[in-house]
């Protein structure tokens, strides 16, 4: 199905669904390249949501602030490759979205457990604000806030399931967005966990 949650913000629910095992399996893969952590805000704060990437970049926090970098930090490797399960699904579901040939070149890969939430923030770290980002959900459900263009608009609440994918481009582009805290739950694919997977061109 096809849902729209404003100007530029299209959610294709359970698109991933059919992908799941081989996105797993991939994730895998990863994981064992570069596993979770939890990484720092530069205010020095733990986030609750541990993290990873894929790609040419990867997304970053620590005491010196925010940005993309080439190397994870914790093994000075480049971060896996972007395995072609990832590539193919984000550019499907962007052309769907109307972003055609849409390459990201960065997946950040978040997982959450009961509790963990995402604070409102805007994602402006990227080069283009014209690309779109696609997120993928996976394991247990959680509910996304959606706000405006400023931190004090009003927020909407958006339940996200497994295999969801939305395309937010466009006016969506920099519209303030988080996380509520998990709930607690079981999934068969993913167990305890909600992982998404935001794929960006950030460079
Ligand atoms: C709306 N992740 O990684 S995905 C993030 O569920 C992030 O893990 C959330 O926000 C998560 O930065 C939300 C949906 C999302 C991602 C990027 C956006 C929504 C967005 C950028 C602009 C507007
Ligand atoms: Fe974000």
């Amino acid at each position: 199905s096809l849902q729209t949650l404003g100007p530029g913000a299209l959610v294709l629910r359970g698109f991933a669904t059919a992908h799941e095992t081989a996105l797993w399996a991939s994730l895998q893969d990863v994981l064992a390249l570069a596993p979770f952590r939890h990484m720092r805000t530069p205010g020095g704060f733990r986030m609750s949501v541990a993290m990873t990437n894929c790609g040419a970049l990867g997304w970053v926090t620590d005491r010196t602030g925010y940005r993309y970098d080439a190397a994870d930090p914790q093994s000075g490797h480049p971060w896996p490759c972007m395995p072609e399960s990832f590539l193919r699904l984000a550019t499907n579901a962007a052309a769907r979205g109307g972003f055609e040939g849409f390459v990201p070149d960065a997946c950040l890969i978040n997982r959450y457990a009961p509790g963990a939430k995402l604070s409102l923030h805007q994602d402006r770290n990227e080069r283009d604000y014209g690309e779109p980002i696609v997120s993928v959900s996976l394991g247990l459900p959680a509910v996304f806030l959606f706000g405006g263009l400023a931190r004090a608009d009003r927020t909407t609440r958006v339940p996200l399931s497994h295999g969801d994918v939305v395309v937010w481009g466009g006016p969506a582009r920099l519209r303030y967005h988080g996380v509520l805290p998990l709930a607690e739950g079981h999934h068969p694919l993913t167990g305890d966990y909600r992982i998404n997977l935001t794929f960006r061109k950030a460079g």
